[in-house]
């Protein structure tokens, strides 16, 4: 059994070194290779720099990558867990063959439990993450935003998510990139916790588990695979990763 996990390539933001267009055409070419490899796909939150769903309209700018998706999740078994950014999912992602999960995800894999989550609720520091989430998951704001031209609220999204960045770039992020909330998840017992929404790609052991943080697809084009043997960090231009065994 091979996991892979993906996050944070914030496809439709052009804030970057590398024009999403690049960073889309990387994943499509990264999707065939791993269609070879993988048994499971979790991408794990940030995927979109924004998304947003209409009963008749399909955001046309990410037709490329919707397609590699939908092609993909046809032969592999695809997961997308919500992030602060791509949060109102209301059934075309399922549409398309993959299952949504709003908060996280439990696997459990040859006896080990496997915790995923964006990571962004596990955070409290994050005032601008918190605030676009709390946008998406807010009743009013999102029958307001129904009410606007789709390519007016997609520009509306475009500055508001770029204000949000400069609000959380301006605050430090540690070298280690895990929330003193994950401790809990490892004490219930799991033997992975893995968060993406740092964009810091890093892999260690924690209490007798493995804490993976899963970088991103935006400077460091990281993926991970999980397998039986351990947790593998891949950084995919370079070819560079990390891998630790299982703890015995
Ligand atoms: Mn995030």
């Amino acid at each position: 059994m091979k996991i892979y996990v993906v996050s944070d390539s914030h496809f439709g933001s052009d804030n970057g070194r590398i024009p999403s267009s690049e960073r889309e055409k990387l994943f499509v070419e990264f999707l065939e290779k791993a269609r070879g490899d993988a048994d499971r796909l979790i991408l794990l939150g940030d995927i979109f720099d924004f998304w947003f769903e209409y009963k008749h309209v399909i955001p046309s700018h990410f037709f490329r990558i919707l397609k590699a998706l939908d092609n993909f999740a046809a032969h592999i078994e695809t997961h997308f867990v919500a992030g602060n950014h791509d949060l109102w999912v209301d059934g075309f992602i399922e549409s398309l063959n993959i299952a949504v999960h709003r908060d996280c995800l439990e696997l459990v894999m040859d006896g080990r439990r496997l915790f995923f989550a964006h990571g962004d609720k596990l955070r409290n520091t994050d005032l601008g993450g918190k605030t676009v989430r709390f946008l998406l998951s807010n009743k009013i704001s999102i029958a307001l935003f129904w009410l606007i031209h789709p390519d007016l609220a997609y520009e509306i999204a475009r500055f508001a998510s770029n204000a949000s960045r400069r609000r959380s770039s301006s605050i430090s992020i540690p070298s280690n990139p895990m929330p003193s909330a994950a401790a809990a998840i490892f004490d219930e017992g799991f033997d992975l916790v893995s968060l993406g929404h740092t964009h810091i790609p890093y892999l260690d052991y924690v209490k007798n588990g493995i804490f993976l943080s899963t970088g991103d697809w935006y400077h460091n084009f990281n993926y991970s695979v999980i397998t039986e043997d351990g947790v593998e960090l891949n950084w995919y231009l370079t070819g560079e990763k990390k891998k630790l065994k299982w703890p015995t």
